[in-house]
């Protein structure tokens, strides 16, 4: 389902809308088509069991989206907002260089994926190897005008962090 709903809804000839969103039963119908059983019942047991919420189904529950982490073009139609004070990122030791000298970019994702908490920041960081967590002044960088966004699952996207607004923790 991420992959589909978060990069590659074409591989089982599904489109997503502007903000993400596709039918569940188009989802479904066409995943079977393309060799991969899915029923209701599993899908939704999937967006009720993801540890990070990362799916949202729409209120008359006829359409579903992955809450964040697209490499496809989607607006996800959230406010801007004003972030905490500090948010966090985990990564890996291997690119705190490149992103302290560069700041954090999008990469192959829309947006930078940030953490409320540092916990969360560590286990997203430990996916890429030896993990390392980086402070984000997110409150500074707000009060100068970059942008930030809380997906429906809690998770702040921004388009980039440049450099002096980070520390390593
Ligand atoms: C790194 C997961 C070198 C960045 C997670 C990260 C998250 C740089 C990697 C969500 C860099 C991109 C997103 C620079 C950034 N130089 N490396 N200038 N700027 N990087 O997977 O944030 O489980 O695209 O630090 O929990 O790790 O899939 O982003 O290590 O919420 O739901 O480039 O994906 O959610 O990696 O993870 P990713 P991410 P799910």
């Amino acid at each position: 389902m991420s992959f589909v709903l978060r990069h590659k809804p074409d591989a089982i000839g599904l489109t997503l809308d502007p903000q993400g969103w596709t039918s569940i039963d188009e989802l479904i119908a066409k995943s079977n088509a393309a060799g991969t059983r899915l029923s209701r019942e599993d899908l939704l047991h999937v967006v009720e069991t993801s540890d990070k919420k990362r799916f949202s189904v729409s209120a008359d529950g006829l359409r579903i989206r992955a809450a964040q982490g697209h490499s496809v073009a989607v607006e996800l139609g959230s406010p801007a907002q004003e972030p905490p004070t500090t948010l966090y990122h985990g990564t890996a030791t291997r690119f705190v260089d490149s992103i302290l000298s560069e700041g954090l970019k999008s990469q192959a994702r829309q947006q930078v994926h940030l953490s409320a908490d540092e916990a969360t920041a560590r286990c997203v960081g430990q996916r890429h190897g030896q993990p390392v967590i980086l402070k984000i002044e997110a409150l500074r960088m707000h009060a100068q005008g970059f942008k930030f966004y809380c997906a429906d699952n809690g998770v702040w996207l921004t388009d980039q962090v440049p450099p002096e607004f980070l520390t390593p923790s």
